[in-house]
Order: structure tokens, then C-alpha cells, then sequence
């Protein structure tokens, strides 16, 4: 079994369906780490140094353990309803949201909504943004007027591996060229 795939597995687990295998997440969304290994390795194998490379190794550090090692919790993505403790930040003037071509429509008319998940997810860099377009097809990229909108009041939170994250981008702050 792949790291990345146990990673993914690890994803679901934490951020979508804690179910899946009986885990409990607490209010902050925190897992007790014995018990998630314990857990996931009815279904794939799993020890505490895998787990522990998982963590370092994730290319967009996804995940965190408490400061006694004791917990962990995913960083950002979550679908259920568990407060991460976001840092609420004033954000760079311009973000980007990478997304599907075929979404664009829609986005032009109602703004960017959290659909599933409990924020939308914005990029800092175009890059990064591609990226997570090109996950629904041929990715297109939205400019995110974020300085206009904190200043017209808008909260903006960061989570802890840099993706920044906020409750509704409306159309009229949406730009398409860069
Ligand atoms: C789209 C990954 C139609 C939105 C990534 C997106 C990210 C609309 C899709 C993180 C819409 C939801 C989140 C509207 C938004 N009409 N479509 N009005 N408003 N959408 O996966 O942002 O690898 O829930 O554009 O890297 O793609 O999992 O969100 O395309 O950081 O760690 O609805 O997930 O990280 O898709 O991705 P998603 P996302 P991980």
C-alpha cells in the first residue's frame, strides 16, 4: 500500500467520514492517534512511524499532530462541522481559486460557494491554484479580489498549511484575467 494512498485514505477519514471506521473527532476535529491506527489498520496497514512520515512528507502538509503527539487532525478540507481553530487574518490584496471549465458558468452567476466542504478554498499563487482546477477537468483560474472584500468587511481565515478560506466569494469580486 502507497503512502499517498493511505494518505488519501487518511483524507477521508478526517475530513469526510470518520465513520468509516468507527473514529470519534472531537470539536476541534482531533482524532486520538492509537485509536485511528488501531482503526485504519482493520483496513490497510498502518503503524506510528508510517503515520508519522505521512504527516511530515504530505506535499501540502495536511495534517497535524497535538503538541504531545497524542492527536491528529487534518488541517483544512473538512466537510464535517469541527472548528480547526483557523487563524482570521487580513489577506493578501489579490487570491486565486482554481476550478473546473466547466463550472465557470455558474461561478459568473452565483459567486463561489463552499459546496460539501465548510469554506471555499482560495490559493495564493496561480500555480497552486492550477492545480487544484486541473482535479476537475481543464482547470480555469478566478481571481479573487480579497483586499476589496475585507475591506468591505469579509472574514478571511488561513489554515495552518496556508490555504486560505472564507464562507462565500460573491460574483462582483471575481475576476478572470491576471
Ligand atoms: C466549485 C484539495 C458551480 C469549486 C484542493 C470547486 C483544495 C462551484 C468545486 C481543496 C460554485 C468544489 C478544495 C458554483 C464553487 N457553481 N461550482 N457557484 N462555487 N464551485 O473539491 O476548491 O488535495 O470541494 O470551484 O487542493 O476544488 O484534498 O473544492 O471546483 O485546497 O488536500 O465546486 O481540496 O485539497 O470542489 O478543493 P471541492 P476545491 P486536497
Amino acid at each position: 500500500m502507497s503512502l499517498k494512498s493511505t494518505s488519501k485514505f487518511l483524507s477521508l477519514i478526517l475530513r469526510h467520514k470518520p465513520q468509516l471506521i468507527g473514529l470519534q473527532l472531537d470539536e476541534h476535529g482531533w482524532a486520538d492517534v492509537d485509536d485511528l491506527i488501531r482503526r485504519v489498520n482493520r483496513k490497510r496497514p498502518l503503524d506510528l512511524p508510517t503515520l508519522e512520515k505521512i504527516v511530515a512528507q504530505d506535499e501540502k502538509q495536511r495534517y497535524s499532530f497535538s503538541a504531545d503527539k497524542k492527536l491528529i487532525r487534518a488541517n483544512q478540507g473538512h466537510s464535517i462541522a469541527v472548528d480547526v481553530e483557523l487563524a482570521e487574518l487580513e489577506p493578501p490584496k489579490i487570491l486565486y481559486h482554481g476550478t473546473g471549465e466547466k463550472f465557470a458558468s455558474s461561478i459568473r452567476a452565483q459567486g463561489l460557494l463552499k459546496m460539501s466542504r465548510l469554506y471555499v478554498h482560495l490559493s495564493s499563487d496561480i500555480d497552486t491554484a492550477t492545480k487544484v482546477g486541473s482535479r476537475h477537468g481543464v482547470p480555469k483560474i478566478f481571481t479573487v479580489e480579497s483586499g476589496k472584500m475585507f475591506a468591505d468587511g469579509c472574514k478571511f481565515f488561513r489554515s495552518v498549511n496556508g490555504v486560505w478560506l472564507i464562507e462565500h466569494v460573491p460574483a462582483k469580486y471575481l475576476k478572470e484575467s491576471f
